[in-house]
C-alpha cells in the first residue's frame, strides 16, 4: 500500500501494483505496460470488489423505496457525493451533481446556465488546448445564441499566452472555459489567475478538470472557479460516472437539464415544480453501482494522497523526458517547466504515422494512444495530423519508461528508411 510522508511523498509501488489485477496481464507474451491513463485509468480490486458487493448485497433503486435495500443503496450513493465534495473542497455535497462523464457535465452547464446567461453579441473565451468536450458545446451554443467564441492562444512551448487576456476579456465576456491540465501537452493552466481576471469583467470561470482532479490536489475554493467537471473513469473509478461541481447559488438559479423522475417537486397536469439540489439536476435512475464504486476509488486515492500521486508522476515525467532527449527522430511537445505540466508526453517520430508508432509499441505490450486525442485545433497549431501520447498514473514505474524507450528503439529500427528521409 502507499505511504505519504509530510516531506517526501513516496509510493510503495510493488504493493500498490498488486491492487491492480489487470497489471498482471501479458500481451504478445510480455507484461502489459499501460501508458494510456489519460484515456482511462485501470481499476484496483477494491473498486471491483465494491461493485460486486453492491450487486450481491444492496442492489436497489435509490431515493424511492423505503425498504432496507433501498435505504442501503441510497446511503452508499450519497456517501460518494460527500467523498467527492471533500476531495475538491466543495462547500457542501449539494454542490455535487453526478453525470455520465465530464462531457455531460460541461454540456449540462451549456444547456442550462449558459443558454440563459448568453445574449447575442456576448463572448465565451476558450483556449487552443481544449479537448472537444470543452469546445464543441461552446461552439454550438455560440452559433445558437449568436455569441462569439474567443481563443487564448499558446506560447511556442505550449503554455497559455496570458498577454492576450487584456484584449480577450471584455464586459461582453460571460464565460471563460478552460482545461485545467491539457490531455495532450500536459500544460497546467493558471486557473487562479484566470478566475481573478474573468471575475474582474463579471464573467464566470468553468474548469474542465478531467485531467487534473485524478492527478493532483484540486480545491475549488483555492481555484476560485465557478464550475468544475471531471470523470470517475480517469481516477480509478468505473466508466459512466462524471461530476459537475458548481457554486450553490449558481445551481439554485439554474433551470433543470433533463426532465423526469427524481428532479421534480410536484407534478400536476398543468404545472411542475423542481426538487431541491442536487436532485433537481439528476433526472431518472442514475448509475447507482458505479457511483458507489467511485466512492471506493476516491477513498483509495485519498489514502495514497493526491500530493504523492502528483509527485510520483512528476518524477516519471522528468525521467522519461531525460531518456527521450537527444533523439533527433523524436519531436516532443509541451512545456519544459515541469511545474506547469502534468504526466503526459505527446510526440511524433519523424516520418512515421502515429498509428504505426502505436502499433509497434503494442506489439511490445505497451499501450499508448495515437491520433488527435479529441483536440483537432491543437494539432492544427502543432501542424501535425496526430501524435502519439504516453500518459502516467500512480502505478507506473521507471521500468515502464524504460520499456517505452526500448519500444521506440524498435520503431526506429522498423522505420529507419522513413525516419532517414524525414531527418
Ligand atoms: N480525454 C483522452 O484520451 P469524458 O470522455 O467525458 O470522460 O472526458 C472528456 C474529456 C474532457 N476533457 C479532457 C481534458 C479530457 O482529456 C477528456 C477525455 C480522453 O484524452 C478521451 S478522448
Amino acid at each position: 500500500m502507499a505511504v505519504e510522508t509530510a516531506s517526501a511523498p513516496t509510493l510503495d509501488l510493488a504493493a500498490l501494483r498488486e491492487d491492480f489485477p489487470i497489471l498482471r496481464r501479458r500481451i504478445n507474451g510480455r507484461p502489459l505496460v499501460y501508458l494510456d491513463n489519460a484515456a482511462t485509468s485501470q481499476k484496483p480490486r477494491q473498486v471491483l470488489d465494491t461493485l460486486i458487493h453492491f450487486y450481491e448485497h444492496s442492489n436497489a433503486n435509490i431515493h424511492r423505496g423505503v425498504h432496507t435495500l433501498g435505504a442501503e443503496a441510497t446511503g452508499a450513493y450519497e456517501r460518494t457525493r460527500t467523498l467527492a465534495a471533500d476531495l475538491i473542497g466543495a462547500a457542501s455535497s449539494e454542490e455535487i451533481i453526478f453525470t455520465r462523464n465530464t462531457t455531460e457535465a460541461i454540456n449540462l452547464i451549456a444547456y442550462t446556465w449558459a443558454l440563459e446567461a448568453l445574449q447575442p453579441g456576448d463572448e465565451i473565451v476558450v483556449t487552443r488546448l481544449e479537448h472537444h468536450s470543452n469546445l464543441v458545446p461552446w461552439l454550438r451554443l455560440a452559433q445558437e445564441r449568436e455569441a462569439k467564441l474567443c481563443v487564448i492562444e499558446l506560447t511556442p512551448d505550449g503554455r497559455l499566452d496570458l498577454d492576450s487576456l487584456d484584449e480577450l476579456l471584455t464586459e461582453r465576456t460571460k464565460l471563460v472555459a478552460v482545461g485545467h491540465a491539457s490531455n495532450v501537452l500536459g500544460t497546467i493552466a493558471p486557473v487562479e489567475e484566470l478566475a481573478r481576471r474573468a471575475h474582474a469583467v463579471g464573467a464566470r470561470l468553468l474548469v474542465d478538470a478531467a485531467q487534473s482532479v485524478p492527478h493532483q490536489p484540486v480545491n475549488v475554493q483555492e481555484l476560485s472557479c465557478d464550475f468544475l467537471a471531471f470523470s470517475a473513469h480517469k481516477m480509478l473509478g468505473p466508466t459512466g460516472v462524471g461530476v459537475l461541481w458548481a457554486r450553490q447559488e449558481l445551481l439554485e438559479a439554474m433551470p433543470p437539464f433533463l426532465g423526469g423522475g427524481s428532479m421534480i417537486g410536484r407534478v400536476t397536469l398543468d404545472r411542475v415544480t423542481w426538487n431541491v439540489l442536487p436532485y433537481k439536476l439528476e433526472a431518472g435512475t442514475p448509475n447507482i453501482a458505479d457511483v458507489v464504486a467511485f466512492g471506493t476509488a476516491i477513498e483509495y486515492l485519498q489514502r495514497v494522497g493526491m500530493a504523492a500521486v502528483r509527485a510520483h508522476e512528476r518524477e516519471l515525467l522528468a525521467y522519461a523526458l531525460e531518456q527521450l532527449a537527444d533523439r533527433p527522430e523524436l519531436e516532443l511537445y509541451g512545456p519544459t517547466d515541469l511545474d506547469q505540466r502534468g504526466g503526459v508526453i505527446s510526440f511524433n517520430v519523424r516520418g512515421v504515422h502515429s498509428h504505426d508508432v502505436s502499433t509497434i509499441l503494442d506489439e511490445q505490450a505497451i499501450a499508448v494512444r495515437a491520433g488527435h486525442h479529441c483536440t483537432q485545433p491543437l494539432h492544427e497549431w502543432l501542424d501535425v495530423a496526430g501524435s502519439t501520447r504516453a500518459s502516467f498514473y500512480l502505478y507506473n514505474t521507471p521500468a515502464d519508461v524504460d520499456a517505452l524507450v526500448s519500444g521506440l528503439d524498435r520503431v526506429k529500427e522498423v522505420f529507419h528508411r522513413a525516419i532517414g528521409r524525414a531527418l
